[in-house]
């Protein structure tokens, strides 16, 4: 029996850093927060299925005087059948609503010429196997990508080889990679940190080692950090 209880036990506590529940970015937290809000939602209907089947069970079972008594017939009853494709349709809107608004929230593509301008670019090369990142003033570097924080960064994904996805689980979700086509993602107001990049998606044997280090630091660093390297022609 006790077993039986380790697992699940040793699976939550297992859980305890879930990078993706631990956003550092707006991105990030808004995709937890649909996370939550749909986990809730499916906890609110499995608890109100497991009630219903707890009393099912005790009201017909074996030792109640009454368990040879017939549930009515719901066949063809109009008032629950409205009820609960009611109840299904309600459901799913309020799903609907936060997770359509968060995801045109998310897109790349941005509404205003101004707002691509503010935005800082970088054109990300996913290759077998390691991460190239060209900045907008010429810069490259490899397996470290350097961005600054609070501000709108869109990535300009390409690959030169197979499909690879692109994944820093603290600040957003993963998008593919793909070869001969330009995706583009973004990462709205990310935090001060550093935080691990990985590829997502199983693109040969080196493929686990494919990570890369994301250093978000403030928009003066940046500047300061894209200045110096352009010096040194690094
Ligand atoms: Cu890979």
């Amino acid at each position: 029996m006790k077993k039986l209880f380790t697992i699940p036990i040793l699976l939550l506590l297992a859980g305890c850093d879930i990078a993706v529940l631990d956003a550092k970015s707006e991105t990030g937290q808004d995709q937890a927060f649909l996370i939550w809000f749909s986990f809730g939602l499916m906890m609110i209907v499995l608890l109100i299925v497991f009630i219903l089947f707890a009393r099912f069970v005790w009201k017909y079972r074996e030792t109640n005087q009454n368990k040879d008594t017939l549930p009515k017939d719901v066949k063809g009853n109009k008032k629950l059948e409205i009820t609960w494709t009611t109840l299904a349709v309600l459901l799913l809107a309020v799903l609907a609503v936060p997770t359509v608004s968060i995801t045109y929230n998310q897109s790349p593509i941005l509404s205003s010429s101004e707002e691509s301008e503010q935005a800082v670019h970088v054109t990300v090369t996913g290759q077998q196997y390691f991460w190239t990142f060209d900045y907008e003033n010429g810069k490259q570097t490899t397996n470290k990508l350097v961005i600054p924080a609070n501000k709108t960064i869109v990535f300009h994904l390409k690959s030169s080889d197979v499909i690879h996805s692109f994944w820093i689980p603290r600040l957003a979700g993963k998008t593919d990679v793909l070869p001969g086509k330009e995706l583009l993602y973004k990462i709205a107001n990310p935090e001060i940190g550093t935080y691990e990049g990985h590829c997502a998606e199983f693109c040969g044997v080196q493929h686990a080692k494919m990570q890369f280090t994301t250093q978000v630091v403030s928009n003066e660093d940046y500047e300061k950090w894209l200045e110096v390297r352009a010096q040194k022609g690094g």
